[in-house]
């Protein structure tokens, strides 16, 4: 079943110069699409209403601020089990456990900087992409 599912590349992903290479990974699994994609700083309400399932947790504040601390590039990918699949190129949260060969395993070491947010399941995808793109149908 086709679906759309939000993505971030962290502040530390745009930093480091690995927005063409994590792309890239998502544009070549066959048969998804890039629907939206923008670059740009978020605000703290934005970053409220995403991460408003963490507030009150040890790692909220850090959590913002990092995601505050430079631009990031939003998108939304859109197709077959795309919710799943992006998940899946992400790895775990942890990039110490995810896999090599997974974008946070490739590339990441701390839990707070693992490059890549995706929607967890359909309704968080659908509450997500309201918030970065309002105007996508
Ligand atoms: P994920 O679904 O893998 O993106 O992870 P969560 O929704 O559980 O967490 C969102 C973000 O909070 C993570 F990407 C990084 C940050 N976080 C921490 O900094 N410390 C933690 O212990 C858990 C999450």
């Amino acid at each position: 079943m086709s679906q759309r599912t939000l993505v971030l590349l962290k502040p530390d992903a745009v930093r480091r110069g690995l927005v063409g290479e994590i792309i890239g990974r998502i544009e070549r699994k066959a048969n998804w699409t890039i629907s939206a994609l923008e670059l740009r700083t978020l605000d703290r309400g934005t970053l409220e209403q995403h991460y408003a399932e963490h507030v009150g947790r040890d790692f909220y504040e850090p959590l913002m601020q990092f995601m505050s601390s430079g631009p990031i590039v939003a998108l939304v990918v859109e197709g077959e089990r795309v919710i799943e699949g992006v998940r899946a190129l992400a790895g775990p949260t942890d990039p110490i456990s995810a896999a090599p060969g997974s974008i946070r395993g490739d590339f990441g070491t701390i839990t707070r900087e693992n490059l890549i947010h995706a929607s967890d399941s359909e309704e968080s995808a659908q509450r997500e992409i309201k918030i970065f793109f309002p105007g996508l149908a």
